[in-house]
């Protein structure tokens, strides 16, 4: 089990205000942060991150979801943080995600759900090596 994973506050958040409280709670929880930094995603990038789910029909609102703004990317870690973070984000849908979460908390849809968590250890560290180079990483 890894004790990484990777983040990112997506636009709806960025814009609605809630970066620093939603950062501040991932400190609270006794995450500690790997890498961090502020991003807007082109669509070829965001379409990239998100090659898994082409087939889906969401794909084509999601990619112009995440390169409609900037977002803030970061590489966190915590004792089986994959599965930790996954807890304190909530589910998907923010009207499916328990009280407290933050999905709960800042999510606006499905769509525009405030923050992505890795789903995995292997997939942590492939995002976490497509947004973060070695000098940004600690
Ligand atoms: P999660 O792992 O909780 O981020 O969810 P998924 O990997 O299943 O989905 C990735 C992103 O696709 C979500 F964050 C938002 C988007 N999505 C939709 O827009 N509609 C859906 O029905 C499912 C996912």
């Amino acid at each position: 089990m890894s004790n990484r994973t990777f983040t990112m506050i997506k636009p709806d958040a960025m814009k609605n205000g809630h970066a620093g409280a939603i950062i501040d709670r991932i400190i609270k929880e006794g995450f500690k942060v790997k890498a961090l930094k502020m991003l807007k995603l082109s669509a070829e990038k965001a379409g990239e991150f998100y090659e898994v789910h082409k087939e889906r029909p969401f794909y084509g609102e999601l990619v112009d979801f995440m390169s409609s703004g900037p977002i803030i990317a970061a590489i966190l870690e915590k004792e089986n943080a994959v599965d930790a973070f996954r807890k304190l984000i909530g589910a998907t849908n923010p009207a499916n995600a328990d009280e407290g979460t933050i999905r709960k908390l800042y999510a606006t849809s499905v769509g525009e759900n405030a923050v992505h968590g890795s789903d995995s250890d292997e997939n942590a560290k492939i995002e976490g090596d497509f947004m973060f180079s070695g000098l940004e990483t600690f």
